[in-house]
């Protein structure tokens, strides 16, 4: 009997031991969307704004708990061809206490905006007949032990 209890304590132990550790998220992370917005700046010198919004839904104990455990987003930008598609620019790779890195209520938040000039990586096709740029991001949600989703943003069209 005696050793039965005390094994019960040892189980509960155990059990609050592994409650206690209270950052380790929940829930895995599933999903993951990317979006790529690209503008202009009609101002001198020209420019091309980059807007990156990434989203991974969770609650926001499990985000704060995934990124202090070195959850990161990391972003890759491609251009898109007809083949294969050209590796253009990266990886950026966010981690917690990055601008632009966010733990909320929705999960976990990239949204990050930066100027690049005309003719910057972003110029993909500048050939004779195709100067048209096809341009898109994946976005890779990596959590502490690597394990990894991704997404492909839209693609941005224009003359980057
Ligand atoms: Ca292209
Ligand atoms: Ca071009």
């Amino acid at each position: 009997m005696n050793r039965i209890l005390t094994r019960l304590a040892a189980a509960l132990v155990a059990a609050v031991g592994v409650v206690g550790l209270v950052t380790t998220p929940a829930q895995a992370a599933t999903e993951i969307t990317a979006n790529l917005e690209i503008g202009f700046n009609t101002g001198v010198p020209a420019a091309r704004t980059i807007t990156l919004s990434v989203h991974v839904p969770m609650n926001e104990y499990d985000a704060n708990g995934y990124l202090i455990h070195g959850g990161r987003i990391q972003v890759r930008f491609y251009g898109s061809d007809p083949g294969t598609d050209q590796f253009l620019h990266g990886p950026i790779t966010w981690y917690r206490g990055d601008h632009g890195l966010t733990a909320g209520p929705d999960g976990i938040r990239l949204e990050y905006s930066w100027e690049v000039p005309q003719g910057s990586f972003l110029n993909e096709d500048d050939g004779f007949a195709n100067k048209g740029d096809e341009v898109y991001i994946t976005a890779k949600f990596i959590d502490g032990d690597g394990g990894t989703i991704s997404d492909d943003s839209n693609i941005e069209e224009g003359l980057f």
